[in-house]
């Protein structure tokens, strides 16, 4: 009860433990109102740094494509109506963190309707959206009539002006309270389930905790504090301040691409993974990520081969996992923007649906597990093997149990892995999930075995105390 009331304390806002977020950049992930005039085809020269087409049309069409793999929401990047004109260094606000006006839809993206229309389609197959608002700043040469834009910029974090944008001075009360309410306006139009507060260390701290404080029943918010990690003091002021919900991790994006990548030896990356465990739990809501749009994308980083390692990371350690669009099907990307940003590659979706053994089917089977095990997400953790000499990491394994289920996880880079554990005569295998390796049953042993850069992941039930 206590454990239940604190945690009602800390997300008030009502944000599930069972989630599995997906971020969705939406000019590059469906296009679904071909045609307009300034959008280029994604295979150009050009398309890089321009609208490539994606909208709300396309992602309203693809939500069952979503739903099958699993996901419980989406993050979708803002939808502000953008500035307008030459693009600046040639770019284009596609990505949307350009307003011109923080209150309307930006057509490229398609309509209010549209964006009421996939809230409902959302909700009938029980997903919430998520909607990135920009309160920082403003577009470059934005029209600014209210003067909600500083005429100066400061030299910290929340006076500066951000790649040189136009900063809103909200540390004043009277633009503070026109951007509260045009940020509201959004969940005004739509029920929608939370925001994503973009370049939160950068907006003053009261203008959040006013906006948080503001939103209707039910809805949360996320906040991109730039660096954060579980224990972080930031992270522990953010929340107990009520300024957000919960906040991005971004030591868990480092730590999985220093392991995965082979930077980190095996007996360090246990260690930070065992610390970070005890931070994000029980007070920090975290939000676990393997890349973003503004990181080099998992896939390119770490290649194809391993990239499914990071599901099996992502989905069976503690927080809301958060999967950017396309890591299941092996999206590479690049290592900036816009390279990382690369369009939804539906080529290769309908063959990936159709083949048992494809990353796809990796991820979609451990999203599942995720969404139906509390021992996967969060029940206690504890190392089960990893390399103990200095040479280059080879194999971690560690398990998380929750009252009679232990979910089991075997990550082998460089050589492949024989791992054997001990089980109770009446335990049951309920699940194997694999990426390039296998687990049986030999009697009173688990065996599992990983090929060289694969990944096991073992579902047990144990027999109930005083059962058969
Ligand atoms: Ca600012």
């Amino acid at each position: 009860m206590m454990a239940g009331l604190l945690l009602g304390l800390l997300t008030a806002a009502g944000l599930p433990d069972d989630a599995v977020i997906a971020l969705i950049m939406v000019d590059r992930f469906a296009d679904g109102a071909p045609n307009r005039p300034d959008v280029v085809a994604p295979s150009s020269p050009q398309a890089l740094r321009l609208f490539q087409g994606g909208d709300l049309p396309g992602l309203r069409a693809r939500l069952g494509y979503l739903h099958d793999l699993g996901v419980t929401h989406l993050w979708l990047t803002p939808l502000h109506q953008q500035i307008v004109g030459p693009p600046v260094d040639e770019t284009a606000p596609y990505h949307g963190y350009w307003p011109q006006t923080l209150d309307a839809v930006d057509p490229h993206f398609g309509s209010l309707a549209d964006l009421q229309g996939l809230v409902d389609d959302a909700a009938a197959l029980h997903m919430g959206v998520i909607l990135d608002v920009v309160t920082n700043h403003l577009g470059y040469g934005a029209n600014d009539p209210l003067h909600l834009v500083r005429a100066h910029c400061g030299d910290d974090d929340v006076s500066s002006c951000l790649f040189g944008l136009p900063d809103l001075q909200t540390e004043d009360e009277r633009v503070r309270a026109i951007v509260v309410d045009k940020t509201l306006w959004w969940a005004r139009q739509a029920p929608l389930a939370g925001f994503r507060i973009d370049a939160f260390k950068h907006v003053d701290r009261a203008t959040s905790t006013a906006l948080r404080a503001a939103v209707p029943p039910g809805f949360f918010t996320l906040a991109e504090e730039w660096g954060a990690s579980p224990g972080d003091a930031v992270v522990d002021e953010i929340l107990s301040s009520g300024a957000a919900d919960a906040v991005f991790d971004f030591g868990f994006a480092g730590l999985a691409r220093d392991f995965v990548q082979g930077r980190m030896r095996s007996a360090a990356f246990v260690h930070h993974l065992v610390k970070r465990d005890a931070d994000a739990a029980p007070r920090a809501p975290m939000l676990p990520f393997l890349d973003n749009h503004d990181l080099a994308t998992w896939t390119g980083s770490v290649g194809a081969q391993r990239s499914p390692i990071g599901a099996a990371l992502l989905l069976t350690n503690r927080g809301i996992p958060v999967v950017t669009w396309g890591t299941e099907l092996l999206r590479e990307g690049g290592a900036t923007d816009p390279e990382n940003r690369s369009f939804m590659p539906w080529d290769r979706a309908e063959q990936q649906q159709h083949d048992p053994s494809s990353s796809f089917h990796f991820w979609r089977r451990l999203i599942h597990l995720r969404t139906s095990s509390i021992a996967a997400r969060r029940g206690t953790l504890s190392i089960r093997g990893h390399d103990v000499d200095d040479s280059a990491p080879h194999f971690t394994v560690y398990e998380r149990r929750h009252e009679q289920q232990r979910v089991v996880t075997a990550l082998a880079l460089d050589r492949p892995l024989h791992h054997i554990e001990p089980l109770a005569r009446a335990a049951h295998l309920v699940d194997v999930i694999a990426w390039h390796g296998r687990a049986q049953r030999e009697g009173e042993q688990l065996v599992i075995d990983v090929d060289k850069d694969g990944a096991v992941v073992v579902v047990l039930q144990d027999p109930s105390p005083g059962g058969p």
